[in-house]
């Protein structure tokens, strides 16, 4: 243990904890802007600068650690006066059009700026003009770009994609598409983690809330609207709410005050899912050993993944489409006739965890329907929030209103596909019912449930050992992809999902700077799971009544048309 002084207050620590570290620990704290624990700790903003007694400069405390008998001070008027000066120059290089910028009120230079009363901006403004493709799900704002490379280290360090780099020298330096590529040309899988560990407003997902509003004007269009599993476990927080107050049924009370026809839920799908990917598992594992698994394919980012860095791979990915694209195409093809309305006149609202999801809907072969796209629209839990407050809805005064029949139906199977490992527990869950003909105990496959980034478990299926495996981030995807190529790894069925944590943490979920969400909003899908009425998708009466009704067996013809599609096309 090493013993130090910081502000006057004894602290004990561990050795090689950084300054910053123990200082936060003992409830001291140092702000900080270009600081991601263990992922960017490169002291570039200058802004967590401490004094330390008998050095000469002032030190970077993310980057420094402590050491015996080390006397700190994290706020002396040396300090101050730096901290001060480097945020100014870092302002001198923003484009600080607060009022206008989408991360106002939740940006953490705008939060240091004001801590430090800064009032005036005494350098010469020097800003990047603003060039960017608006067709791109992702955005990227030069002028807003502090240089801090979190984006870079995320990109390199955890999705292992490299899609940014430093670009420019001295004060014309930025960060850019590597290789002077353009975003929608390059191999960026929209994933949104850089979006979502950016300090400021520099990333951004395209924001699409005026097509929204726009459709809502329409007299001709009914609004229908679905609401992904992962957003039920976000959409409070930047709203003060608990997970307990955060019903997902006050989502769908709000949507009705904007205008919104329909609400359904995506988990209906999600079950929908199950039954297709859960009996395409079992004819493939029916048809004796395969080289390689078969991948889970309801991530639009780890397709693309998968389609750029490993194409000869691309066809181990299950057929069946995600539950956002299954949604679509039942809710024109079948939900539309039900209502006695033209399929063209439906306009089918997504509200997603998630940026990729804003890229999957406008492939060509998510057209099933025949209206041009299944999905017209993909939202993401920022923009609904964005939208609540557009429309000065107080979440906190709404009353609970359930989803719309007859497809608003779903199981506690369905909710858990927004966190990572989701998908195979239910899989599990029905592929064991459709093997033996009764269920297992629900909670008989968490042992696929962990925050850790690839894990893996065997059951019996069948008479025969089950291997399957569970990934999330896609530096993870990669290292499993690398070791099942090199016949390091064997399995029958692997889930990915892009983002760390799954889409509990996707690249489209509320944003608070420094603190990773993923975990505790995966818990709370799994407490929603735990109190479901109906666990298991085999048994959600609406999955049974539409199969009856319209679509007749998992993987039959109609299911096959508007369920499935041809990832490697
Ligand atoms: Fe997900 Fe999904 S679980 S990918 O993260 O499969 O976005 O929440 O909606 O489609 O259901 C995202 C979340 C979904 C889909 C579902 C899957
Ligand atoms: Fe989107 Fe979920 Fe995939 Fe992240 S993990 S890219 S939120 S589908």
């Amino acid at each position: 243990m090493v013993n130090l002084t910081i502000d006057g207050k004894q602290v004990q620590t561990k050795e090689n904890t950084t300054i910053l570290e123990a200082a936060r620990a003992a409830g001291i704290y140092v702000p900080s802007l270009c600081y991601l624990k263990d992922i960017n700790e490169i002291g570039a903003c200058r802004v967590c600068v401490v004094e330390v007694e008998g050095v000469d400069k002032l030190i970077s405390s993310c980057n420094n650690v402590v050491s015996e008998g080390m006397v700190v001070y994290t706020n002396s008027p040396r300090v101050r006066e730096v901290r001060k000066t480097n945020v100014e120059l870092i302002l001198s290089q923003h484009d600080s059009k607060c009022t206008m910028c989408v991360r106002s009120g939740n940006c953490t230079l705008q939060t240091i700026a004001n801590d430090l009363d800064i009032r005036r901006q005494p350098y010469e403004m020097q800003v990047p003009p603003y060039q960017w493709s608006p067709r791109s799900p992702l955005i990227r704002d030069a002028s807003k770009c502090i240089k801090c490379m979190r984006c870079i280290q995320i990109c390199d360090k955890v999705q292992d994609l490299h899609i940014w780099d430093v670009e420019g020298t001295g004060a014309r330096t930025t960060v850019d598409v590597a290789y002077n590529n353009r975003i929608m040309d390059s191999d960026c899988s929209f994933c949104g983690q850089c979006v979502t560990h950016c300090p400021v407003g520099a990333l951004s997902e395209r924001d699409d809330t005026e097509q929204f509003f726009a459709a809502l004007a329409n007299p001709k269009k009914k609004v229908i609207v679905q609401i992904a599993p992962a957003v039920r476990a976000s959409w409070g927080e930047e709203m003060g709410l608990s997970h307990e107050e955060a019903e997902v049924g006050k989502i769908v009370t709000a949507l009705k005050m904007m205008g919104v026809d329909y609400v359904f839920d995506t988990d209906f799908a999600a079950d929908l899912t199950i039954m297709e990917e859960g009996s395409e598992l079992l004819r493939r594992l029916s048809e004796g050993e395969h080289q390689y698994p078969m991948f889970t394919s309801c991530c639009p980012a780890w397709v693309r993944f998968m389609k750029s860095q490993y194409p000869d791979m691309t066809e181990c990915l299950s057929t069946a489409k995600s539950p956002q694209q299954m949604f679509g195409a039942v809710v024109k093809a079948y939900y539309a006739g039900k209502l006695g309305i033209a399929k063209e006149d439906v306009f089918s609202v997504s509200i997603m965890p998630c940026i990729a999801k804003k890229s999957e809907n406008i492939l060509p072969t998510m057209n099933d329907a025949g209206t041009g796209r299944d999905v017209d629209l993909v939202l993401t839990t920022r923009e609904f929030v964005r939208m609540l407050r557009a429309e000065h809805i107080r979440p906190d005064l709404l009353e609970s209103t359930p989803f719309d029949d007859p497809i608003g139906e779903a199981t506690g199977a369905g909710v858990i596909f927004g966190v990572t490992g989701g998908v195979m527990e239910a899989a599990l869950r029905s592929a064991y019912y459709l093997v033996n003909g009764e269920n297992a105990a629900p909670d008989a496959f968490q042992n696929v449930r962990g925050q850790e980034g690839w894990r893996e478990a065997e059951f019996e299926l069948a008479g025969k050992t089950l291997r399957v495996a569970v990934a999330s981030g896609l530096g993870n995807a990669r290292k499993l992809v690398k070791a099942l190529r090199k016949g390091k790894a064997h399995y029958d069925f692997v889930e990915i999902m892009a983002c760390p944590g799954g889409c509990a943490g996707g690249g489209g979920q509320p944003i608070k700077d420094g603190l990773e969400q993923a975990e505790c909003r995966g818990n709370h899908l799994y407490f929603l799971d735990d109190i479901a009425n109906l666990r298991f998708s085999h048994e959600n009466p609406a999955i049974q009544a539409l199969y009856k009704d319209f679509l007749g067996e998992p993987l039959g013809e109609k299911a096959h048309h508007l369920l499935h599609t041809d990832h490697t096309a």
